[in-house]
């Protein structure tokens, strides 16, 4: 059986982006209007440039379906470029200070750092967000639902309510441009983009992303490359411009002492039948994972998403032909894409915990899977004194 994985192709100015989905159960529904409704929100937020008045992200399904039902086989996704002109691009000899330009051109030995920008481009992201939308309609067959937002841009910090639920987080969300549950706070967001597009300048910040409904033992403590707090990290630390990820109170950690930092554990029989079988907690601290694994408690993952780096007033560099002083100039660009990576970030994170979800509960049909399922929770709510 093949593990659920995805890959993606395409350049920024290509024919088009694309996932490779492989490892999907069949007899799982697809929702395409949903993939496209997500593909449209990573095109939004306040603060996007000129390169979204342009494109209109649209999933085609090439392959791996029959009448919308997945049947095993690999599912291709494909979003074209309206903007295609990668052949006549002009060359790019200066290097942006922050982007892959540099480092890249170093790397496959070119001055034309076009060559690099163009895969190295945040519209890759459109592709992981179609792979992350399209498993979505897995993870919701067993009731687990994943949001995400900002939570910061430059200076501004929302004030966050822990006590919501995911539809709760989701509706604020959803009720402005700056995808931030903090009314105010997004107001105050969307005046930090505004003046920093004044100052010609660029502004990055923090997203968070919540998993609520998963049953704990997703991931492993056995095998270093199967901890699906690692996984996470890498999931969401390879978004573009992210620098950095944290889990629960993640950094938060190391100022208090550990009674101030782990989860108390209690039981209560009455929520047996919920993710976290009947062993509550009293805070959760450690974001739903422990050693590795989930334990049925919400997963919280936060990363931090430096500026865009190309800025409206440039910043200083060197041509790579002539090695003399050019500044970076300025074609076209987003002055911040925070609320755009939320999306993605809800997305690369879906995606690992379907994942991790079909390593637990594998199966090459939606049946098969939904047996192991029930069969797990079932000796999982047996063991130990009082079960039945
Ligand atoms: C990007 C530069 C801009 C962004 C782009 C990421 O594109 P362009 O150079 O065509 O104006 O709009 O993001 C997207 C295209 C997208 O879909 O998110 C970059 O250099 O990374």
């Amino acid at each position: 059986m093949t593990r659920l994985d995805y890959r993606t192709a395409g350049e920024s100015h290509g024919r088009a982006v694309l996932a490779l989905v492989e490892g999907l159960p069949a007899g799982i529904r697809i929702d395409v209007d949903f993939i496209n409704a997500e593909l449209r929100r990573r095109q939004g937020g306040y603060g996007r440039g000129g390169r979204m008045k342009i494109e209109h992200d649209e999933v085609h399904v090439l392959s791996g379906t029959r009448r919308d039902v997945t049947i095993g086989s690999p599912i291709t996704l494909q979003i074209d470029n309206k903007d295609y002109r990668i052949d006549d691009a002009p060359a790019v000899p200066h290097p942006r200070p922050g982007h892959a330009d540099l480092a890249g051109s170093l790397k496959w030995l070119t001055t034309d750092c076009r060559t690099i920008l163009e895969r190295a481009s945040a519209r890759e992201t459109a592709a992981r967000v179609a792979a992350g939308a399209l498993v979505r309609s897995l993870l919701q067959e067993f009731g687990i639902d994943v949001v995400a937002y900002v939570t910061r841009v430059g200076c501004v910090e929302a004030k966050l309510n822990d006590a919501l639920t995911l539809d709760e987080w989701r509706k604020l969300r959803d009720g402005n441009e700056a995808y931030c549950p903090d009314s105010q706070a997004a107001t105050d967001m969307i005046a930090a983009i505004k003046q920093a597009k004044i100052d010609k300048d660029t502004l990055g910040g923090i997203v968070e992303v919540r998993v609520h409904g998963q049953p704990p033992g997703l991931g492993s403590c056995m095998r270093w490359q199967d901890k699906l707090d690692g996984r996470l990290m890498q999931a969401v630390g390879s978004i573009q411009a992210f620098k950095g990820v944290e889990i629960g109170l993640g950094f938060g950690s190391a100022l208090r002492r550990g009674s101030e930092v782990h989860d108390e554990i209690d039981y209560d029989e009455n929520q047996r039948n919920k993710p976290s079988l009947g062993y509550t907690r009293r805070s959760n601290r450690a974001g739903g994972l422990e050693g590795g694994m989930t334990n049925g408690e919400d997963i919280v993952v936060r990363g931090v998403m430096k500026p865009i780096s190309t800025l409206l007033r440039g910043l200083d560099s060197v041509n790579l032909e002539t090695k003399l002083a050019q500044r970076s100039d300025y074609e076209r660009s987003d002055i911040a894409a925070v609320a755009a990576a939320s999306v993605v970030a809800e997305h690369v994170v879906a995606f690992e915990i379907a994942r991790a979800f079909l390593e637990k509960f594998a199966g090459d049909t939606l049946e098969e899977v939904r047996c192991s399922y029930d069969s797990y929770l079932d000796l999982a709510r047996k063991l130990g004194v009082g079960a039945d």
